[in-house]
């Protein structure tokens, strides 16, 4: 099975060309833009992507929609990440965060995947905190100020370690879980 990861984010697309070359599973990056309407939930973002895409006449393929959820801004950037990322960046995020001791924050990934008939939707959370500066070159997005374990930030870990512990590698895990329980692979 060849899934087409929908996306246009080449970070993901790495993230996904490594997690899915360890499965065994075949993989095309599309790109095909969609509409990403202003809901509460990635969840909603996530099935509304689905039903146009399905309604463009696409098949077996997932998309995927992500974000960094900090708790002292109540959530924020959460859904609009997207929109943070491009307007005020990571430098905007530590702005708003100067001289805050509760850095607690989350990423979440919710994956939306269609294949044949069936719909399968996860969410993976990666617990951690903002740091107060940027670290790293590698990733992408907020991967530079976003730790999990208050020691490296993504940034600094490779692509593999990252995938282990990731939202995105924690959604993989639980859709290949569903895909196995429903015998689609
Ligand atoms: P697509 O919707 O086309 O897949 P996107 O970059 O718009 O690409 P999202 O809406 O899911 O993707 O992402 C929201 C923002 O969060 C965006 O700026 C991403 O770069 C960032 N982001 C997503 N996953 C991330 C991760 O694993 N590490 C760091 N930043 C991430």
């Amino acid at each position: 099975m060849i899934l087409k990861v929908v996306t246009s984010n080449p970070g993901k697309v790495e993230e996904f060309a490594e997690a899915f070359a360890g499965l065994g599973i075949g993989f095309e990056h599309v790109r095909i833009s969609y509409g990403e309407p202003q809901v509460s939930t990635l969840e909603e973002v996530v099935e509304a992507g689905i039903r146009e895409l399905r309604a463009k006449g696409l098949s077996d393929f997932l998309i995927d929609d992500s974000g960094m959820f900090v708790d002292h801004l109540r959530g924020f950037p959460g859904v609009y990440s997207s929109y943070v990322q491009k307007t005020i960046g990571n430098d905007g995020i530590l702005r708003l965060m100067e001289g805050v001791s509760d850095r607690s924050a989350h990423f979440r990934c919710c994956i939306g995947c269609c294949i044949g008939g069936e719909t399968i939707i996860v969410t993976g959370v990666s617990p951690g905190s903002v740091l107060c500066e940027p670290m790293g070159r590698g990733g992408f997005g907020y991967d530079p100020i976003f730790s999990p374990d208050g020691k490296r930030s993504f940034a600094e870990m490779p692509l593999e370690d990252k995938n282990v512990i990731s939202h995105r590698g924690r959604a993989i895990g639980l859709l290949m879980k569903e895909l196995k329980r429903k015998g689609l692979i």
